[in-house]
C-alpha cells in the first residue's frame, strides 16, 4: 500500500517524465523542421546554379495524384503554412482526366529562414517549373505514341516525374505497374532521366508491403528513384474544426523536397551534355507507332 506521503514525489516524478518527453519531442520535431529547411536550401542553391529555371514534366495514369503532387510541391518549396493554395486543378477520380490541358506551374522555391537568407531570396528568384499534364491512357491502351506525346510539346522536359498511386483497386494497380516498364523505356529513348513518385502512401499497410512494392517497381522501372508520398489534399482541408487550414507534415515536406532535389540534379545533367537528342523521338530509334508490350 502507498504511503500518503510518497504521493506528491510520484507526481512530481511523473511530471518530470511528462515534460521530458515533451522536451525530447519538441527537440526531435525542432531537428525535423531544420532538416527540411536545410533539404530547402539545398534545392534553391541548387536551381540558382542552373541560369534557367529546370523543367520537369509531370506525367502519369488518370487520378494518380499529378496535380495533387505539383500542389504539394509549391506548398513545401515556398515554405508555405495555413491555408493550402491549389496552383494544380485537382478532384476526385471521374472518367475522364480533370487536367485538359499542359499546364506550366512555377513554383518558388524558399532560402533557409534568415533575415539575411529573406533578403538575399528577394533579390534573386529561384524557381522550378513544374508541368501539369493530361493523363496517359488507361495502362490497357497505352502505346508508346501516347508515351511520346505526353513527353513532346513546350516546354521541353529535362526530367520526368512518374506519377503512380499506392491504393486503389489491386487489379488496376497491378495494370498500371506492368506497363511501368515501357513507360521508363520510352522515357529514356528520349534522353530523359525519371524519377517514380507512388501517391496515397498512407495505404501502405506495412514496412514489408512498402519495401515489396518498392522493390517491385524499381526492377520493372530500372531506377533507384523510387519515393513514396502521401500528397496534401483538397481533402484535408476538410477538417469542420479548421476549416481552410492544412497542417504540414514534415515526411511530406521531407520526401517532396528529395524529390525535387533529384530532378534539379538530372536537369542539371542533361545541361551538362552537349548533345541534346533530337525531340522527335529520338536517341533510341523506337518507333512511335510501335505497340507497347501489354
Ligand atoms: N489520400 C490521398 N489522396 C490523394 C493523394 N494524391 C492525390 N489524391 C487524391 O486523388 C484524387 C486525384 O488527384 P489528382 O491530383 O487530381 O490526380 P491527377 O493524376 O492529377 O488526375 P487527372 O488530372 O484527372 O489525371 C483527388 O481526389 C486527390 O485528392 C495522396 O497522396 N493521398
Ligand atoms: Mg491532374
Amino acid at each position: 500500500m502507498l504511503s500518503p506521503s510518497a504521493v506528491p514525489l510520484l507526481l512530481s516524478f511523473a511530471a518530470a517524465a511528462v515534460t521530458g518527453a515533451a522536451a525530447f519531442l519538441a527537440l526531435r520535431r525542432f531537428n525535423r523542421e531544420e532538416a527540411v529547411a536545410s533539404l530547402r536550401q539545398g534545392v534553391r542553391d541548387a536551381v540558382l546554379l542552373l541560369r534557367e529555371p529546370p523543367t520537369v514534366l509531370v506525367t502519369g495514369f488518370r487520378a494518380h495524384g499529378k496535380s495533387s503532387f505539383i500542389n504539394t510541391a509549391c506548398r513545401a518549396l515556398a515554405a508555405e503554412a495555413g491555408p493550402m493554395l491549389l496552383r494544380a486543378e485537382t478532384s476526385p477520380p471521374v472518367t475522364h482526366s480533370a487536367t485538359f490541358d499542359r499546364c506550366v506551374i512555377r513554383a518558388s522555391v524558399a532560402g533557409g529562414g534568415s533575415e539575411d537568407e529573406k533578403e538575399e531570396e528577394e533579390a534573386t528568384c529561384a524557381v522550378v517549373a513544374l508541368v501539369d499534364t493530361p493523363a496517359l491512357p488507361e495502362p490497357g491502351n497505352l502505346t508508346t505514341a501516347d508515351v511520346e506525346e505526353a513527353l513532346s510539346g513546350v516546354p521541353l522536359p529535362e526530367c520526368v516525374a512518374l506519377v503512380l498511386r499506392c491504393g486503389g483497386p489491386t487489379k488496376d494497380r497491378h495494370a498500371a505497374v506492368k506497363k511501368l516498364a515501357d513507360v521508363a523505356t520510352a522515357i529514356r529513348q528520349r534522353g530523359l532521366q525519371f524519377v517514380v513518385i507512388l501517391t496515397h502512401k498512407k495505404r501502405i499497410k506495412s514496412m514489408r508491403q512498402a519495401e515489396e512494392l518498392r522493390r517491385e517497381i524499381a526492377f520493372r522501372a530500372r531506377t533507384d528513384c523510387v519515393y513514396f508520398i502521401e500528397n496534401y489534399t483538397a481533402g484535408n482541408m476538410l477538417d469542420l474544426r479548421r476549416p481552410w487550414a492544412t497542417k504540414n507534415n514534415l515526411d511530406t515536406h521531407y520526401t517532396v523536397l528529395m524529390i525535387v532535389r533529384q530532378c534539379v540534379e538530372f536537369a542539371k545533367l542533361r545541361r551538362s551534355h552537349s548533345v541534346v537528342p533530337a525531340t522527335n523521338g529520338g536517341g533510341g530509334g523506337g518507333s512511335s507507332t510501335r505497340l507497347l508490350h501489354r
